[in-house]
């Protein structure tokens, strides 16, 4: 019976939480990138060898890159963005050559993931990531004052972050504006506000279109050598899925992951199905894009969120909230069914509990909440395919 490969993601051998936490998790793969060659710069084959190698030595293997990062200029296409594609297509058959297959990659600009709260105490005592729309109004207009922002929310949006920001401390405020900007990848430096503004204002004018032309024209670019070689490109969506600091976000919706996909019929053009991310939407019907785009995930996150009204999400135990975990699961069992083949999944984020709350890891990867969801997962997984086929 074909079964998701088991895997975590690892942070490199600075990672709190070790090879062996993962193995021990049941993971029989393991997600990571070499986070200290620079962006836009080529991972040479003895350092893709020498992490391998480590993996390997602790009993797994290196079943996907995240991420192989697109630079800011091939997003922008400005300065050296020709010769940061010519070094992915390089890394692309570096990659290859050391035996691996599915390359994750995101196209948001500037900011990877946004949350503005990375310790939200739930009932039980555990902590998770929050999304809450008025913190982060608070955080844009407010606090970092991008020109022209108050023109995105309405009036009344602006009074509650307004009424939001008067109740909180210095401390709290301080917290905002570091959670706000955590997902600027590149740095541990905590970024000024005059940088982020002249970071944002390098994309006025990009707009939605236009961003959309830069990703398919790397991927005419990149995908046919990622082909030649059997690798397969998997794009992470937008999380969250939708426009952020006034930048164009361009794989939030169903619509916009068909048009990529048409845009570059190569089968390694193919995407990271992200349900905490894409699931934030109500119009994404998750099941259904497995259904329709089954063909072309070449890598799975499975995570959930729950959310209110106002538009602010937390995330959620693996199998509760807006994701209908039983029936995405269920249509991935059908899907590797259907083709033969098995897909790499990971649990994507999870609760910092039981004695990680006295650890310091990276926001949502810490090992015993993601342990817990992974096992809740495999468990989901095994009964739907056992259902469906029986032992
Ligand atoms: C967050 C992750 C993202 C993802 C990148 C892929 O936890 O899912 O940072 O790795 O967007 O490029």
């Amino acid at each position: 019976m074909l079964l998701m490969e088991k895997t975590m993601r690892w942070f490199g051998p600075s990672d709190p939480v070790s090879l062996w936490d993962i193995r021990q998790s049941g993971c029989t793969g393991v997600v990571t990138a070499l986070h200290h060659i620079p962006v836009g710069e080529v991972w040479p084959v003895r350092e893709i060898n020498k992490r391998r190698a480590i993996i390997e030595a602790a009993g797994m293997t290196w079943t996907v890159i995240e991420s192989l990062p697109v630079s800011e200029d091939i997003k922008k296409q400005t300065g050296d963005y020709q010769l940061h594609i010519a070094n992915y297509k390089q890394s692309l058959l570096n990659i290859a050559q050391c035996g691996l297959k599915v390359v994750t990659y995101n196209f948001m600009p500037v900011l990877d993931w946004v949350r503005t709260d990375i310790a939200y105490t739930l009932p039980d005592g555990s902590k998770a990531l929050r999304f809450e729309r008025s913190a982060f109004i608070a955080f844009d207009v407010f606090m970092l004052q991008r020109p022209g922002a108050e023109k995105d929310y309405t009036a009344d949006e602006l009074a509650e972050a307004a009424a939001l920001l008067s109740e909180m401390n210095d401390k709290d405020q301080a917290t905002l504006y570091k959670n706000a900007l955590l997902g600027l990848p590149g740095s541990d430096i905590p970024f000024t506000a005059p940088e982020v503004l002249q970071a944002l204002d390098t994309y006025k004018d990009i707009d939605a279109a236009k961003l959309r032309e830069h990703l398919y024209y790397f991927l005419r670019e990149v995908a046919p050598v990622a082909e030649s070689v059997g690798v397969q490109l998997a794009i992470h969506p937008d999380d969250p899925p939708f426009p952020v600091l006034g930048l164009p976000r361009i794989v939030s919706t169903s619509a916009d992951v068909e048009a990529l996909l048409n845009a570059v019929p190569s089968p390694a053009n193919g995407l990271c199905f992200c349900t905490g991310s894409f699931g934030v939407r109500k119009d994404n019907d998750l099941p259904e894009m497995v259904r329709r785009f089954g063909d072309r995930i070449h890598f799975v996150h499975l995570r959930n969120t729950q959310q209110d009204v106002a538009g602010n999400f937390f995330e959620s135990n693996h199998l509760d909230g807006i994701v209908d975990m039983y029936s995405v699961v269920k249509e991935l069992v059908l899907l590797m069914q259907r083709k033969g083949y098995t897909l790499p999944v990971r649990p994507d984020h999870g609760h910092q509990m039981l004695d990680d709350l006295d650890k310091t890891t990276y926001p949502g990867y810490s090992a015993i909440g993601r342990l817990k969801g992974l096992a809740e997962l495999r468990g989901l997984e095994m009964g739907i395919a056992f259902g469906l086929n029986g032992r």
